[in-house]
């Protein structure tokens, strides 16, 4: 179990609680003259005392310096050496931070004894039920939501600093404005929708999401964060802390809902440190577990998640549970279990390993569809795009996250790494490589866009492959980040289409009228902030920005952003949707791009599969989850 210690954050559950319960009105009001004395007593020695500021300033400033810590710039904390040579500076400070907390002080005591008597009752009604039901529940050391306390300790890099040269600077604050364009517009017209219609500005359900409500919200918490939106990030806080619900009688995807809303609770609480997110995520988590019940605890694609009851897609070959769904739930089980001090999470998804790795692997690669009663496969379909993608990027994940203890996650990578560049890796005539899809042995020239993040995360594994390998593969890449950026340059509108094909004379263009779109997916830029990160080469830099100038002309509408239908026609037609993807990784690859590369930095963070950060588990056992069996 997680050591048991006080939590520096902690969030006011309610703040009806905050006042104290037990006292009456006249004793409520002696007190209050008793700290009034106190405060002026405070004042008096400042004013008075000689020096006694300086005393006060070891105290006071120290704490109103963590304070300020803890909330904004955690890297950005002067050393103690410029802070001794601010002195004076500080000595006002203390003065300033005591005449406004007593302000304060006075402020809420006057707000408490103008309250009516019936409000006050309610208060002490209120919280003597809370008391009551902590009591019933039995709570011993764990918190209302029978949590284990953990300590909070916030990873290297949550914010950034400016960029040195003026134009990346420039940049970098032009993606903080389209962010703040897309959330002010989801907040206008859409709030508390999952996602926002742009152009009728109103919202846009999925129903990926069953009933559950605020996708975009708690998909862009992190990017808020990162990108030190801070007020905007309190109010999505605020959102999730009295909105966000999963008690539903409706069905959602487990991937879905994993990949952004655990995912995007998970990072908002490493992030920040703020209790809630670790309750909302672990209590989702635990909703989302009855999808495992199968004879082989390969889980269902869809859950209802009021009676747990589970199924697969219809369209799903023979009944079959997706590669990239099951595979796909990895990085946050793990952090759940951490964060929960319940091993079943873990469980699980080591589970899904033991079932893969009794499996044969035609040609070493994995099908895309694998059937949970008979745990066999179904078609011989094989993708790094849609359908498989993210089962591969989990594997290298797991063994990054893990501090590369995860010895079998990074073998797993390696031999699928190998099976996708011999049988999947071509060359188009004039040079440009793909990834191809597979079925049943017969190769399909064609390349997602969701197929173009495989540069990032080839990129990210290159210097963990064995030596001799390190070098091919950041040239593989690159190659993968050039192809895909050619699926944009080749478009009227210089944003890449859902698919391209290499055949009938063409390269890295699409030529079906139905992979012609694109909905502001996150994948090509996904790799360039990698492959930037990994050799600073500005090309990078350069492509990410033809991006932003193509998502300012084509896709950015009064009310948001919106999809293009066509990128191959002259002018946008818009398909009204701002998905929430959109903020939660395209904008905030962009910034990273333009970003140091300490902000968020790859040696203490991992992005899940919908870029959320989530922080390595360092081999310290305090920060591992319960060894599994
Ligand atoms: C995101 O939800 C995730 O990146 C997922 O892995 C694949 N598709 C979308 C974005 O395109």
């Amino acid at each position: 179990m997680p050591v048991a210690t006080l939590l520096p954050f902690t969030t006011t559950p309610n703040r009806k609680s905050a006042s104290p319960t037990s006292f009456r009105l006249t004793e409520k009001f002696i007190l209050l003259l008793v700290f009034s004395a106190f405060i002026t007593l405070c004042f008096g020695a400042i004013f008075f005392l000689p020096d006694s500021s300086k005393l006060l300033s070891g105290v006071f400033f120290h704490s109103a310096a963590v304070e300020t810590n803890t909330r904004t710039n955690p890297e950005s904390n002067s050393d103690s050496g410029s802070a001794a040579s601010n002195n004076n500076n500080n000595d006002e400070k203390v003065l300033a931070k005591i005449r406004k907390d007593h302000e304060k002080a006075l402020l809420e005591a006057k707000d408490t004894l103008q309250k009516r008597p019936d409000e006050i009752k309610q208060d002490i009604l209120f919280d003597k039920e809370k008391v009551a039901q902590e009591k019933s529940a039995g709570l011993g050391g764990k918190d209302a939501n029978h949590l284990p306390m953990v300590e909070y300790q916030r990873p290297p890099g949550t914010t950034g600093r400016e960029p040195v040269d003026a134009e990346t600077r420039e940049r970098r604050a032009k993606i903080k404005e389209m962010m703040k364009h897309a959330w002010d517009s989801y907040r206008r017209y859409a709030w508390g929708s999952n996602e926002l219609r742009p152009v009728s500005k109103q919202g846009h359900s999925s129903n990926l999401f069953g009933s559950i409500k605020g996708a975009t919200i708690v998909d862009a918490l992190d990017t808020l964060y990162i990108m030190e939106m801070f007020e905007e990030f309190d109010v999505a806080t605020d959102w999730v802390e009295k909105n966000l619900d999963f008690n539903m009688n409706a069905e959602v995807s487990v991937f879905e809902v994993n990949i952004r809303f655990v995912g995007g609770l998970l990072s908002a609480y490493y992030l920040s440190g703020k209790e809630v997110f670790r309750r909302k995520a672990v209590e989702l988590g635990e909703k989302l577990l009855p999808a495992f019940k199968t004879p082989t605890g390969i889980p269902w694609a869809l859950l209802n998640l009021k009676s747990g009851i589970g199924r697969n897609w219809p369209w799903a070959s023979g009944g079959s549970s997706i590669l990239a769904e099951y595979g796909t739930l990895h990085l946050e089980f793990m952090h759940l279990s951490k964060l929960s001090g319940n091993p079943d999470f873990a469980q699980k998804v080591m589970n899904i390993r033991k079932v893969l790795n009794r499996l044969d692997k035609p040609q070493g690669l994995y099908p895309n569809y694998l059937n949970p009663n008979s745990g066999q496969w179904g078609q011989h379909h094989v993708s790094v795009g849609g359908l498989g993608d993210s089962f591969y990027e989990y594997l290298l994940k797991a063994w990054l996250m893990s501090d590369k203890t995860d010895e079998e996650g990074k073998k797993l990578y390696y031999d699928a790494l190998q099976a996708i560049e011999t049988n999947l890796m071509r060359k188009s005539s004039s040079g440009l490589t793909y990834i191809a899809e597979w079925k049943g042995g017969l190769l399909e020239h064609k390349m997602g866009h969701l197929t173009c993040f495989a540069g990032g995360m080839i990129a990210l594994g290159a210097d963990g492959a064995p030596t001799d390998k390190t070098g091919h593969q950041m040239e593989l890449a690159a190659e993968i980040a050039r192809t895909c950026h050619e699926s944009y340059a080749r478009t009227a509108l210089k944003l890449g289409p859902e698919a391209f094909r290499f055949d009938g004379g063409v390269e890295a263009i699409a030529t079906r009228q139905n992979e012609k779109y694109f909905i502001l997916r996150p994948e090509v830029i996904e790799t360039y902030m990698y492959m930037w990160r990994f050799t600073h080469d500005p090309k990078y830099r350069e492509w990410g920005w033809e991006a932003v100038q193509a998502l300012e002309q084509h896709c950015k509408v009064e009310g948001g952003y919106s999809g293009l239908r066509d990128v191959y026609a002259s002018s946008p037609s818009h398909d009204d949707v701002q998905q929430s993807f959109y903020l939660a990784e395209t904008l905030k690859y962009l910034y990273l791009l333009f970003s140091d590369d300490d902000h968020l930095p790859f040696e203490h963070w991992v992005f899940n599969t919908e870029a959320h950060p989530l922080p390595i588990l360092r081999r310290d056992k305090t920060d591992r989850p319960n060894e599994v069996e």
